[in-house]
């Protein structure tokens, strides 16, 4: 069966202040933001340790799927959900499941981590403490083969080469990929860490449990 043809549909994202600086600075010129007819490969990594933790992440590649300019490669493009220890933050965390995806995007970098942030916004993320428990997290891992330092947004994401469970469901999706910085594929830096990292608990689950359409509120019990 078609996942797609079901019909739950989460709300619309909405406008977040905490993704106002970003809205200030885009929207005057949303159109060429959007650049329409260059298409673009990027990988985003996604995290919850907070609530119905596999329900977020089938949100999220939902909502991204569904918005302007994004398009979640379905068919070879979405990595096995990992069970993973927490990794720096508060004590006692719940453990997280994490994830990534292969998108096409129309949009720059800048508009996609706007975008992003509407996102995590609408599936209730809220920020407190560094690195604390969140509800959703979606990071932008690569971006064609681009490097970009700047405060707000740096890709490839700046510690992506030193965790298991970033590495590991990129692994699935990316693993010839080069680092840009770092001249290694994304499976070589997986091996590396591996010999030489902390041992972090990375246990993978099932394929394709993130293609399952996410129930809605409403239907909640
Ligand atoms: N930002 C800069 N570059 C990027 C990028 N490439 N992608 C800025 C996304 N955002 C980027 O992020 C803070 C700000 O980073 C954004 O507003 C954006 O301007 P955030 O989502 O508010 O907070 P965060 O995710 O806690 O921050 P950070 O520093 O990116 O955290 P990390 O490095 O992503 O680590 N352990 C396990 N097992 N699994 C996890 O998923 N995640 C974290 C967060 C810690 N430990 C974890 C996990
Ligand atoms: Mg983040």
């Amino acid at each position: 069966m078609d996942e797609r043809q079901t019909d739950s549909v989460p709300p619309e994202p909405r406008a977040s202040a905490r993704a106002g600086f970003l809205h200030a600075a885009h929207s005057a010129n949303e159109q060429e933001n959007r650049c329409p007819s260059i298409s673009h490969t990027a990988y985003l990594g996604l995290g919850s340790n907070l609530g119905d933790r596999l329900g977020s992440l089938r949100a999220a590649v939902y909502a991204l799927d569904k918005h302007d300019g994004i398009r979640v490669d379905r068919d070879h493009g979405v990595a096995a959900v990992y069970e993973t220890s927490p990794v720096g933050g508060p004590r006692d965390q719940p453990l997280y499941l994490n994830s990534a995806v292969r998108i096409t995007t129309t949009l720059d970098p800048h508009f996609l981590l706007f975008s992003i942030l509407h996102i995590e916004s609408d599936l209730g993320r809220e920020r407190g403490e560094r690195w604390s428990a969140r509800t959703i997290d979606i990071d932008i891992l690569l971006y064609d083969h681009l490097t970009l330092d700047e405060e707000r947004l740096t890709i490839p994401h700046p510690r992506l080469h030193e965790r298991r469970f970033v590495l590991a469901p990129l692994s699935d999706i990316a693993g010839d990929m080069t680092h840009p910085g770092l001249g290694l594929s994304i499976q070589e830096l997986a091996r590396k860490l591996d010999v030489n990292g902390p041992s972090e608990r990375v246990v993978r689950l099932p394929d394709q449990l993130l293609l399952v359409r996410p129930t809605p509120p409403a239907a909640k019990r």
